[in-house]
């Protein structure tokens, strides 16, 4: 049995955290779960990934705090890199990834959501880094990935203070794309999913690489990953058929992924 259940409609594929009596906290099964439901990823036909969280309270607590009550600190280092390897996983897939926000994400909940390329939550959404409160730092990408989306003086604040942050607040800082009523949650972040993946699938992946990729580099080394991709996208029969489509005043084209 997994925690992790996946199921694709289309070229959208879903992966939804499955331990709601534990309000989906994130063990080491989770964690391998995740894993091997990445593993199981078919970029050739899935063209945007979507995490969610069973249950309607939360998206992830967190790391599961019984489960590291007691580590050592090789344990920790060990739990630690385990959990950033698998959201690194996520944050390099090479196509979109959403995460539907379906109540608390705290903790290793938020840092997974933050592994993601956009987040879509709940009205009852709750994020927050709470490791201070229990005598530890952010363990799976917390101290560095919140900064780079919020800033460096908020991420600060909310990590030294574990303060949480309603859904309202997560959206006008930043943290989040947009705010749904619970039942309209999915179903947004699914037509949005579809929307993305209705372009240029390569070309899509290629603008993930390009950002990623520059988004820590010096501008006219980030802008090298721009030409990189974007030259890229003339050895493929979407560019072709795109531009193609656009010159023949065609809409609604399909693009293969080739
Ligand atoms: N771990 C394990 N179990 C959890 C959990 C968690 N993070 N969060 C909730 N649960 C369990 C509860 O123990 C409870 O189980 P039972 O008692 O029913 O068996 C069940 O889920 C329902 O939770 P509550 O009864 O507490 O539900 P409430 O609605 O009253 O409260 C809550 C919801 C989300 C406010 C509350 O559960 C809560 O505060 N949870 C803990 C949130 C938290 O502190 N999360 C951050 C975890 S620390 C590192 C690696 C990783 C990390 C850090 C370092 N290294 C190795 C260096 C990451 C750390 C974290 O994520």
């Amino acid at each position: 049995m997994s925690f992790v259940q996946s199921s694709q409609e289309g070229s959208i594929l879903t992966l939804t955290l499955n331990r709601p009596e534990a309000l989906n906290a994130l063990n080491a099964q989770v964690l391998a779960d995740i894993d091997r439901a990445l593993d199981a990823v078919d970029l050739a036909s899935v063209r945007c990934v979507l995490f969610t969280g069973a249950g309607e309270k939360a998206f992830a607590a967190g790391a599961d705090i019984a489960a590291m009550a007691d580590m050592t600190p090789e344990e920790a280092a060990a739990f630690s890199r385990r959990g950033n390897a698998v959201f690194r996983r996520i944050e390099t897939l090479p196509c979109p990834t959403i995460a539907a926000v379906n109540g608390y994400a705290l903790g290793g909940g938020c840092e997974l959501a933050m592994a993601c390329d956009i987040r879509l939550c709940a009205e009852n959404a709750v994020f927050g880094q709470p490791e201070v409160t229990l005598g530890i730092t952010p363990g799976f990408g917390g101290t560095q990935r919140l900064m780079r989306l919020v800033g460096m003086g908020r991420a600060k604040e909310l990590i030294y203070s574990a303060r949480n942050v309603k859904a309202p607040e997560a959206l006008s800082m930043g943290l989040v794309n947009g705010v749904y009523p619970a039942e309209e949650l999915l179903p947004a972040a699914k037509k949005l999913a579809e929307r993305i993946a209705r372009n240029a699938p390569l070309a899509v992946r290629a603008c993930k690489a390009a950002m990623s990729e520059g988004v820590d580099l010096p501008m006219d080394e980030a802008i090298d990953a721009e030409v990189r991709a974007f030259s890229g996208c003339f050895d493929t029969q979407d560019q072709k058929r795109g531009m193609q489509a656009f010159l023949n005043k065609q809409k609604n084209i399909e693009f293969q992924n080739n």
